[in-house]
């Protein structure tokens, strides 16, 4: 009797000890990971990743034209690690302010506002920020001519253009043709690939206001590659229609990239015709999406949460 009392009290140690010993080592495993986690969290991620991230956020190329790149680590709970939300006309979210309407992908930690389907595929329009895209092509310069982007307005407010390129290239210059009123541009900056604008050159136009037409070339100061560059233009204060016909980046190695897509503050030319209907059906998809997923979530904490009873 006593022999059984004290094997089954040896039995019962043994037993705690492991349970015990579990405890601890899962415990010390999950501080270890957390602490792994912390430190991977801490550390911005390298710029490959970073590319790969932005290809991603493509969907295979099906947008284009990154309007708006913001962090927003929370949203991988509801989203997960990817998810192509589709068309938003949100212009505050969270602490994001002027947001521009767009194509929403999330790409775990960043939300990329697209602006442009690739597949929708539209002509043209005279004076539109698209006239800035690929080679120069404007014959007559120092006419006011719709193969270059021109603002709504001559000189009303102040304007940027923004222009991406198709490969990622690490630019040492830029070669901006200004056709018509030139000499406006003030600043280039362009953006990492976590989002953030970075001043690359600020300054007098090299081509002199006043003179009907040039080509401004200008040294970045760029330790980094990018996909997009922004140009400002001082608008305002140089009187008419600042137009440019076309944007170069050049590479270490003189070669002059075009870019491939476009946006701008303003445009003379008339807007598209809406996309709005295929947007606002892709909007209600997407929104339902959510929903859903979220739906999905409350049902499965229920689940548990009656399992947990039962039990
Ligand atoms: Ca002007
Ligand atoms: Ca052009």
């Amino acid at each position: 009797m006593l022999w059984n009392q004290r094997r089954s009290f040896t039995r019962l140690f043994s037993a705690a000890m492991i349970v015990m010993g579990t405890a601890l080592l899962g415990g010390v495993l999950l501080w270890v990971s957390g602490a792994v986690g912390r430190a991977l969290a801490l550390a911005p991620a390298p710029d490959t990743d970073l590319e790969k991230s932005l290809k991603k956020a493509t969907v295979d190329g099906k947008y284009a034209m990154l309007l708006h790149q913001f962090k927003a680590e929370k949203d991988a709970d509801e989203q997960g690690e990817f998810s192509d939300y589709g068309f938003r006309n949100k212009t505050e979210y969270g602490d994001q302010k002027d947001l521009p309407k767009g194509y929403w992908v999330y790409v775990q930690p960043y939300w990329y506002i697209w602006g442009e389907r690739t597949e929708t595929v539209r002509e043209k329009r005279a004076w539109g920020p698209e006239q800035a895209t690929g080679e120069p092509n404007v014959v007559n310069l120092g006419t006011d001519d719709g193969n270059a982007w021109a603002s709504k307005t001559p000189d009303e407010e102040d304007e940027w253009l923004l222009l991406e390129y198709e490969e990622p290239i690490q630019p040492v210059g830029i070669v901006i043709h200004e056709t018509f009123s030139p000499g406006a541009v003030i600043k280039v900056s362009v953006f990492k690939f976590d989002g953030t604008e970075v001043e690359a050159w600020k300054g007098a136009d090299p081509t002199a206001a006043g003179t009907g037409s040039g080509v401004s070339e200008i040294d970045l100061k760029v330790d980094f590659k990018i996909t997009r560059v922004k140009i400002y233009i001082d608008s305002k204060n140089v009187a008419g229609w600042n137009e440019i016909d076309a944007v170069g980046l050049k590479d270490k190695a003189k070669k002059v990239y075009w870019a491939k897509y476009a946006a701008a503050t303003s445009t003379y030319a008339p807007p598209y015709p809406p996309d709005d209907l295929t947007a606002s059906y892709e909007e209600r998809i997407s929104k339902l999406e959510a929903e859903n997923k979220k739906l999905r979530k409350t049902v499965e904490e229920l689940k548990k949460q009656i399992n947990k009873k039962e039990k």
